[in-house]
């Protein structure tokens, strides 16, 4: 599930008024954040409800020509990953379920606890990590993507005429980063990990959600061992507020709410865990599926044109269509592409750099004759021979779109 949308979005009201009234705004709550010393004092600061423009949660600038904003959410748009590999931190999105909170690096520590470890501490006398110990430790560099699980979601309306919630997501819930950090598994071994560990249960520092408590997701151990990061970097800098400044979990291939911002604390434990974000959002609803819904884990491979929608190409002339596919299974095989709505298909040329856990680029020549609309699709195979299907299965939530999408430009 993703947050409800606020009342007022930034398109509903002038771009330069909203940006100077958040501006002042946020330049308020955030001292008072400051002042009254604890985050959970966030959610209860008087004016913050009620009032569309006191809802301002992401701390970046979010020009309009870089993303699509949805309240707590912003998408990048396409056209806007177009001439770099690695989204610029300026033009990744974010998702919030409430606010980016502002933390004291020099304060934060990062808290392990639970039957997982040696001697079952709790919560009271837990294994510490200041920012500086972690940053001690071996580092660990990798190039991977972070993705919601509902990226595309608007397509099973737009495309397939099927009602599902959530934040109608376009195909910008995705970026790509070079992150570092510390392997989880590093810290965990650290902390005393015991052969018993099921799973551990990252939280994040951002104010509660709703009544339920700080964002959590339960992740099974088999997982954090394998390639998970506690990152402190992106893109070769600290890493931003709203990208979880000062640790944030990186867990590549997963659907993103896997990899918590702003972590604070980490429960490891003997047994099964389990939050609102395993048992109630983030599960697979709907016709088919069992009533308790099926947990998701991997995302689904997609591909996406560097173009914003009804782009135009002059007719006669040759011209490069760009864009990028994605697989949780790694390396693309090959990107198929057609410019007549699905009628014809040609393979298009992977160029860039290869990185199993992030996107691949492709381009393909395109000399459009015919003036008018012309709708393309392009469409993924990846090394395991799974390839992006046609209709993507329904479920409630609007969860992982992975069908081909429909792109419609005009040649003219
Ligand atoms: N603590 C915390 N972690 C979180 C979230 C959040 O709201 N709070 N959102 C999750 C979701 S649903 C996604 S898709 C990713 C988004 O990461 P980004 O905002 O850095 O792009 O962060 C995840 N981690
Ligand atoms: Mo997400």
């Amino acid at each position: 599930m993703d947050a409800p949308r606020r009342v007022h979005t930034m398109s509903e009201m002038n771009e330069l008024t909203y940006d100077k009234v958040r501006a002042a705004q946020w330049f308020s709550r955030r001292t008072l954040f400051r002042l009254s010393a604890g985050v959970a004092a966030t959610a209860a600061l008087p004016g913050t409800t009620g009032s569309a423009l006191a809802e301002a949660p992401i701390v970046k600038p979010l020009p309009p020509e870089f993303f699509e904003v949805y309240g707590t959410n912003a998408e990048t748009r396409w056209e806007a990953f177009a001439g770099s590999y690695l989204t610029p931190i300026e033009r990744f999105f974010v998702r919030d379920h409430t606010s980016t909170p502002l933390i004291d690096a020099d304060t934060w520590r990062l808290k392990l606890f639970g039957t997982g470890l040696r001697g079952a501490p709790t919560l009271a006398n837990a294994i510490e990590f200041s920012y500086r110990d972690l940053r001690a430790l071996p580092s660990e560099t990798i190039t991977a993507a972070i993705e919601c699980a509902g990226n595309g979601r608007s397509f099973f309306t737009s495309q397939q005429g099927q009602t599902v919630s959530g934040t109608p997501w376009k195909l910008g819930g995705i970026g790509v980063a070079r992150w570092r950090g510390v392997r989880l598994a590093t810290v965990l071994k650290r902390a005393g990990l015991t052969r018993h560990a099921v799973d551990v249960l990252p939280q994040g520092l951002d104010p509660e959600y709703q009544n339920l408590g700080r964002v959590r997701r339960p992740l099974p151990v088999s997982k954090a061992l394998q390639d998970v990061l506690l990152a402190y970097e992106m893109n070769g800098e600290p890493l931003p507020p709203d990208h979880g400044f000062p640790v944030r979990l990186v867990v590549p291939s997963w659907i993103g709410i896997a990899s918590i911002k702003w972590v604070g604390q980490i429960e490891v434990a003997d047994e099964p865990l389990f939050s609102p974000w395993n048992t109630q959002f983030y599960r697979l609803t709907g016709p088919g599926y069992p009533a308790e819904g099926e947990l998701m884990t991997e995302q689904v491979a997609k591909s996406a044109f560097e173009l914003r929608r009804d782009a135009e190409f002059a007719a006669g002339r040759t011209h490069v269509l760009r864009g990028r596919s994605w697989s949780p299974h790694g390396r693309i095989k090959r990107i198929e592409v057609s410019t007549d709505d699905g009628a014809t298909w040609r393979c298009a040329n992977p160029v860039g750099p290869v990185h199993e856990r992030a996107w691949q680029c492709w381009e393909l020549r395109w000399r459009p004759s015919a003036t008018g609309t012309h709708v393309l699709r392009a469409r993924a195979t990846d090394i395991t021979g799974a390839t992006q299907p046609d209709v993507a299965p329904f479920n409630t939530q609007g969860y992982l779109f992975g069908a081909v999408v429909r792109h419609p430009v005009r040649v003219v």
